[in-house]
């Protein structure tokens, strides 16, 4: 907590050339270059609504239309979305690494699809997934990618039915299967968290504002133990003083220049 962060590119650009296994921490402004809108700027509403009040479980369970719709909304947004330089620079980075046997893994709160368009392999998604659904009775977890996904929900407007599980004989109601404010996170994928934090000999933490916990903890973890740890960002986060290096400015533009 009392190192200072320091903006050295070529400091970092050391570390970097030493580093065997990097853990890459993502959040929302990664995709920002794409278009996608991130959810504690200025103007990150939709209709009157944060997603603060919209990705809760007491939403879903009262209002589930208006929280499809909002999440319909986000599909179709995200369907013709591309992914930017700083997916790009990630992905191959990761390409590049593994043939001098050293590894990259990105842990995203994304639930866009755009780290694995630019060609990432080693993906760990701790908020879920956009296009997927899940069963509220039987569980089952399906890849949706359909535009719209339902017919109900095609124009915009009024909600009818959304879509229903197809299992037989099942019929239960489907939630977009992504982590809602409150609710815990997958337990197998936070194991898999651990050991990448744990095994980690460089962390990157991109494009988060890194209050949402259990995720705003790792990048501070890792440091707590001598790890190095860069953040890029557009500003400082209430965790930029647990770092060693802070690349100030747009990861689209700071990322490929660190990775290079
Ligand atoms: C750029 C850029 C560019 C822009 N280049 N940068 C401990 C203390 C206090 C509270 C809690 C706690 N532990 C748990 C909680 C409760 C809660 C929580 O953290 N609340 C906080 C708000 C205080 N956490 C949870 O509920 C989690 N569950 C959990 O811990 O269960 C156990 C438990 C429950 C209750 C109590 C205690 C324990 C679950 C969190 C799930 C988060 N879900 C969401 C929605 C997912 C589905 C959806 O998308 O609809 O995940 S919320 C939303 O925030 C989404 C994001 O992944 C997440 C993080 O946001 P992110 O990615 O950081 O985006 P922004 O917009 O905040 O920031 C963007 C950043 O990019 C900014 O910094 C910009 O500057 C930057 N930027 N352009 C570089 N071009
Ligand atoms: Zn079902």
């Amino acid at each position: 907590k009392n190192r200072r962060a320091v903006s050295y590119m070529s400091e970092f650009r050391k570390a970097f050339a030493q580093a065997k296994h990097i853990a890459i921490i993502t959040g929302a402004g990664v995709s920002a270059e794409s278009g996608v809108p991130t959810f504690r700027g200025k103007n990150e509403k939709w209709r009157k609504w944060q997603s603060q009040d919209l990705a809760t479980p007491e939403a879903f369970s009262r209002y589930p239309s208006r929280v499809w719709e909002f999440y319909h909304y986000r599909r179709e947004l995200v369907l013709n979305k591309k992914p930017n330089a700083a997916h790009l620079a990630i992905a191959e980075c990761e390409a590049r690494l593994k043939k001098q046997g050293r590894s990259v893994v990105v842990i995203t709160q994304c639930i866009d699809d755009l780290h694995q368009q630019a060609g990432s392999k080693h993906v760990l998604k701790i908020h879920g997934n956009l296009m997927e659904t899940r069963c509220l009775s039987c569980g089952e977890v399906t890849v949706n990618r359909r535009s719209p996904i339902c017919a109900a929900l095609k124009g915009k407007g009024v909600f009818v039915a959304v879509s229903r599980c197809d299992e037989s004989d099942c019929d239960g109601l489907l939630r977009p299967n992504v982590v809602f404010f409150g609710e815990t996170l997958d337990s197998h994928i936070l194991t898999n968290v651990e050991k990448e934090m744990e095994m980690c000999d460089l962390c990157l933490v991109v494009g988060t504002s890194s209050i949402v916990y259990p995720a705003a903890m790792f990048g501070p973890r890792v440091a707590s133990r001598g790890v190095p740890v860069a953040e890029f960002n557009m500003s400082t986060t209430p965790k930029t003083e647990y770092f060693t290096y802070h690349f100030q400015g747009p990861c689209g533009t700071t990322l490929p220049a660190a990775l290079a």
